[in-house]
């Protein structure tokens, strides 16, 4: 069977080429995923033992001057209730989120143009200071390189900037012309230069997406070594010109997430809210097929429901402590346990 002798060679290479990732993603069927989510979680465990890294996710600001065209935040949906956290809320939310055991939180936000980085620099500098065993991840989006390394200097810890598409064609399919593919990839660089932990991911199932495109995706986890790589399905919202298009594969979900786990073993992948929101056993799937980490909301409850980037949402009605407790239960239900600390990347050494 060439797939299962593909992924062989992917766990002894770290590397295929595009023809053999694109040969990968167009056989999949039971046997191989069988095949590769067992050596997926075998490797998992290997590098990160039964532990599962919490992030509590402070969603900051819905106000977006992009228009992203899978996105229910987008500038031109003038049916998004738009807010902005005050500097005190943030700081609220982390405190509740410290209590409760967290000590990665992620701020992340529509690119708000009130969000000077001074502004970002100033919360983390607080965030920081007053809690030494924290890590601060930011997912604002775009800036030049000298704001970015403002706020490295500030303290921040990670950046996740999907990179959304590999392929400059489809970027241009998803996002208006105003949005460039070719910064979006200098952004990445530049955050990995300047010493940030880097995420970047992509949705799985997303409109004019193609084995073509998904195996360019591979290539590009492969060469740029990211930290942290998070990908779920596309899911459509309402009120975007995606609106009648599918959702993207559970399945498929789950099978990147082992190849992604086999070619970087020591890797951060979350299972995310997007695989809970299309499958009720969505995140526990996803730890089964090799991720490491979950991201629970930590966002005042009032403004939960307005982060809609997508339909159908889950948890957007539940008190930050009972996320926890839901989601402890849960990843002990499948033998694994949430680890109370910072949770960095294994491969720091790589950079
Ligand atoms: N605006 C940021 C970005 O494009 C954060 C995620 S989008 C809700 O990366």
């Amino acid at each position: 069977n060439k797939s299962i002798e593909l992924i062989d060679k992917l766990e002894k290479n770290r590397s295929l080429s595009l023809e053999e990732y694109r040969y990968l993603l167009e056989n999949l069927n039971e046997e191989v995923f069988d095949y590769i989510s067992k050596k997926a979680r075998i490797l998992g465990d290997e590098n990160y033992g039964k532990d599962i890294y919490l992030r509590g996710l402070i969603e900051i600001s819905n106000i977006c001057k992009n228009d992203c065209y899978y996105c229910g935040i987008r500038h031109s949906n003038s049916n998004c209730d738009r807010y902005r956290l005050s500097e005190d809320e943030i700081l609220e939310c982390a405190d509740e989120g410290y209590r409760l055991g967290y000590r990665t939180f992620v701020m992340q936000g529509g690119e708000d143009g009130k969000f000077e980085p001074e502004y970002i620099c100033d919360i983390v500098r607080k965030i920081k200071n007053k809690y030494k065993d924290v890590a601060v991840t930011l997912s604002l989006g775009e800036y030049e390189r000298d704001e970015y390394q403002k706020m490295f200097d500030a303290g921040a810890d990670r950046y996740l900037l999907r990179h959304e598409t590999a392929d400059k064609a489809h970027y241009e399919k998803l996002h208006p012309k105003q949005m460039s593919f070719d910064h979006r990839m200098k952004c990445l660089q530049d955050l990995k230069e300047i010493g940030f932990q880097v995420g970047c991911g992509f949705m799985v199932g997303s409109p004019y997406q193609s084995s073509a495109t998904l195996a360019k995706d591979l290539k590009f986890i492969e060469e740029f070594g990211p930290h942290m790589c998070g990908i779920g399905p596309f899911i459509p919202h309402h009120d975007t010109a995606f609106r009648d298009e599918k959702s993207g594969s559970i399945q498929m979900t789950l099978f990147l997430i082992a190849v992604l786990r086999i070619m970087r073993p020591d890797m951060l992948i979350p299972a995310t809210t997007s695989l809970s929101t299309l499958d009720n056993l969505g995140r526990e799937k996803g730890i089964l097929a090799g991720a490491n980490v979950v991201m629970p909301n930590l966002s005042p409850l009032k403004t939960r429901k307005k982060y809609e980037l997508y339909d159908g949402k889950v948890c957007t009605g539940d008190e930050a402590a009972h996320c926890i407790g839901c989601i402890t239960k849960r990843i002990n239900n499948i033998g694994y346990k949430v680890a109370k600390v910072r949770g960095d990347s294994k491969c720091l050494s790589m950079m």
